[in-house]
């Protein structure tokens, strides 16, 4: 088997692109129907003769009761719709498969990660959190991560977010936080949006909120592409071994293309142009054989340095800085297949964080508790009843016995009489394991304690951690969350809620609170008697709830800015060709071809949609017109010679918007020097040397030359640096 490098170095096996067939594909088969040369039938198998006319008293008169060919129609369809997530109800999912690089013996007894033979199917589900079903992929937002192994020892589900800590501390708070965060009550407004009043009340109330509200400000809450995103289990775990030593672990997951993102602007434009532009993304990708992967990474920490750290562990507001425990990637997860129905498979999948199998466990996070009880709560309501785990998509490929019964939609037909343990009806079966024979066991934590409704001391430092993270930007990134806080703030109608925000702010970095002040023209809010924390208990004494502040562990860390990410290929990235009639061939397929080799996915964008025919007369196919598709769209834009194609769009408004949108957005733009009267029409050529320099590249991101070979070199390698985000800053961009 070819043998590949991994990002640490470790080699690791390739997957194999062609075969995408799997323990859980197969398992899936004998639900997946296919009406290919089939008659049509009702539920009940009778073959139907006329589904256009419903049975009626004369070809003219009413509809008979006896119709059940229409009944049965009519009420299947409806009651197709259940309930959506309560929350990450917009979502989009793909099959593929998970392994271990190495055996993980030392750390854990968990079968997928000790055996580097085994292959696990996974399904992984990505989502938007505040959005309805229908709505737009490019929410300012933190994403879902939720991924399903199904091991051999049962399903292991690890439901995290692209974002590495949460708003809160305590599950209590979570509906007072979706409640806040979800269209306001009287009149449903706004639909996948935070910017609006409920929601900064509350986060402008709750401090322990300021280092997620950082993260969520930031470029991470607008992700290039579900592929391009990093996923976090969020929890401190446990991973336990065959000894049942015990190591606290928090899980990472690393894309191989990087972590990118997109400019707010363009994220707002796509919303209305395409709002299934993630889910197209990931459906494409897979669908072309371009798998996306990640590399599973862990952070470990044994448990006697539990109190090693400034902060806790047992706090999911808090991550743990990189450079303090470093990552170790251990396996990679390649998602090759696309769902075979939406609502079968994504819409009915049911994660559960407390899907753990023998090796994994938790701690007493206290977010992490209350989400033990929420997930199967949600699924009762969600999809009906307690045999939710028979739906095809969430049945393990591990043999599943006990004595739960019958129930709403049971599928299972059960031999034999005893339904109960012990029996002997039914020889003791099905029997129990113990530990030696691969039965979960709880790890035997030792706790010792009063029972008290408190929050620990230890979890009050709210602001070292969002400091850490907005020191850790670039200045691109920095001002992106500055540029987030005034927009969401300025959607905010009440004003002590704006101020209330402000002096939180400060307490980050007193650099924003001013940024954002001067954008609000207000002051930050100097004294004041209110305490910053208002999520306090009736009972507990003035000032125990305070935020207790710090100055952050470290100056920054690298980990958290996204300007030390993979910039060194452009697979998969989309690269616009604008070109019409009378281009010329050889100036765009020489730049398409090269593009293409490096795994870039081009498109030619033409005034009409079908053809255009080139100089030397031969009919280059035309992907999209210019009126179908727009530069949001594509990563980068080629403008190609040929007198009359320059010419035609010289004079087409669409195609100078379109470049001059790229460059807004901060994209690569390369010319053949053949259409430089092209670059000349748009805004920014002014900005461009004169045209008598030699240079290649005319300046940042932009590549413009008549010697194909090098214009497609330098081309290549500014796509890969993904956003040139200095262009920003004139900020006179009219596009
Ligand atoms: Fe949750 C869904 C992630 C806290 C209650 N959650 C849900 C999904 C993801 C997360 C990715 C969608 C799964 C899918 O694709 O079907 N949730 C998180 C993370 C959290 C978190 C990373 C904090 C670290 N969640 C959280 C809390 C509660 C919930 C504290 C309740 C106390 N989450 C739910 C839920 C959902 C859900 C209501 C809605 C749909 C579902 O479970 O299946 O139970």
């Amino acid at each position: 088997m070819a043998k590949k490098q991994s990002a640490d170095g470790t080699p690791h096996p390739v997957t194999n692109p062609n075969n995408t067939e799997n323990a859980k594909t197969k398992d899936l088969q004998s639900n997946t129907s296919d009406a290919t040369d089939q008659p049509m039938t009702t539920n009940h198998g009778v073959k139907i003769s006329d589904d256009q006319n419903s049975l009626k008293a004369g070809d003219r008169g009413p509809s008979l009761l006896e119709d059940f060919i229409l009944r049965e129609k009519i009420t299947h369809f409806d009651h197709e719709r259940i309930p959506e997530r309560v929350v990450h109800a917009r979502g989009s999912a793909a099959h593929g498969v998970f392994k271990v690089y190495q055996s993980q013996a030392a750390l854990t007894k968990a079968g997928f990660l000790t055996n580097p033979d085994i292959e696990t199917p996974v399904f992984v589900r990505f989502s938007t959190v505040a959005g309805s079903r229908g709505s737009s992929d490019l929410a300012r937002d933190a994403r879902g991560f939720a991924v399903k192994f199904y091991t051999q020892e049962g399903n292991f589900d690890l439901v995290g977010n692209n974002i590495p800590v949460f708003f809160i501390q305590d599950a209590i708070k979570f509906p007072d936080l979706i409640h806040a965060v979800k269209p306001e009550p009287d009149n449903e407004m706004p639909q996948a949006a935070s910017a609006h009043d409920t929601f900064w009340d509350f986060i402008s109330l709750l401090p322990e909120s300021a280092h997620m509200i950082t993260w969520v400000m930031s470029d991470r809450a607008i992700p290039r592409s579900y592929r391009m995103m990093e996923g976090f289990g969020v929890h401190t775990f446990r991973l336990v071994n065959a000894e049942g030593v015990s190591h606290f672990v928090k899980f990472h997951w690393k894309p191989l293309l990087g972590v990118h993102s997109i400019a707010w602007d363009e994220a707002q434009i796509i919303s209305g142009k395409d709002p299934d532009f993630h889910r197209r993304d990931l459906w494409n990708a897979i669908e072309s054989g371009s798998y996306p992967e990640w590399e599973l990474g862990i952070q470990v920490v044994p448990e006697a340095d539990e109190h090693k750290f400034d902060f806790d562990l047992l706090d999911p507001t808090k991550l743990i800085p990189e450079e303090l425990v470093p990552v170790q990637r251990i396996g990679k997860m390649t998602l090759n297949r696309n769902p075979d129905n939406f609502f079968a498979e994504t819409e009915q999948v049911a994660f559960h964080i407390g899907h753990i199998v023998p090796g994994i466990d938790f701690t007493n996070d206290p977010l992490l508790q209350g989400r033990l009880f929420s997930y199967t709560d949600t699924q009762l309501l969600r999809l009906g009843g307690p045999n939710f785990h028979e739906i095809p998509i969430n049945r393990p490929i591990a043999p599943a016995h006990n004595n739960q019964r019958d129930g709403h939609m049971r599928q299972e037909i059960n031999r034999g009489k005893a339904s109960y343990h012990p029996n002997s009806l039914g020889g003791g079966c099905p029997f129990q394991s113990g530990k030696m024979q691969g039965g979960f066991t709880s790890y035997p934590e030792r706790i010792d304690a009063h029972k008290v409704r408190e929050r620990s001391p230890s979890f009050l430092d709210h602001f070292s951690q969002a400091t850490l993270f907005y020191n850790s930007q670039s200045e691109p990134e920095k001002n992106h969350i500055i540029d987030a806080f005034s927009f969401e703030l300025g959607k905010v109608q009440s004003v002590p809620i704006r101020e209330r925000m402000l002096r939180i702010l400060a307490k980050v970095d007193s650099g924003l609170a001013t940024h954002v002040a001067y954008a609000l023209r207000l002051h930050i809010p100097k004294q004041s008697n209110e305490p910053l924390n208002q999520a306090v208990p009736a009972d507990a004494a003035p000032g125990s709830y305070e935020p207790v502040v710090k100055a952050p562990s470290q100056a920054t860390s690298a980990a958290l800015s996204m300007a030390h990410t993979v910039k060194d290929n452009i697979r998969t990235r989309q690269v616009a060709i604008l070109a019409a009639d009378g281009v010329d061939a050889t100036s765009l397929l020489t730049i398409k071809d090269a593009l293409t080799a490096q795994g870039a996915v081009v498109e030619v964008i033409a005034p009409r949609q079908g053809y255009i025919i080139a100089t030397d007369d031969q009919q280059i196919p035309v992907d999209k017109s210019l009126l179908t598709t727009a530069s949001v769209f594509y990563d980068a834009v080629y403008v190609p010679a040929g007198t009359n194609s320059v010419a035609t769009l010289e004079a087409e408004a669409d195609a100078i918007h379109f470049l001059n949108e790229a460059f807004k957005h901060c994209k690569a733009i390369a010319a053949d020097k053949g259409a430089l009267q092209v670059i000349e029409a748009t805004y920014f050529s002014r900005k461009l040397p004169p045209d008598n320099s030699d240079e290649t590249v005319k300046s940042q991101g932009i590549v413009i030359s008549d010697n194909l070979k090098k214009l497609a070199t330098q081309f290549i390698a500014a796509i890969a640096q993904h956003r040139f985000w200095e262009r920003e800053k004139p900020r006179k961009i009219p596009a």
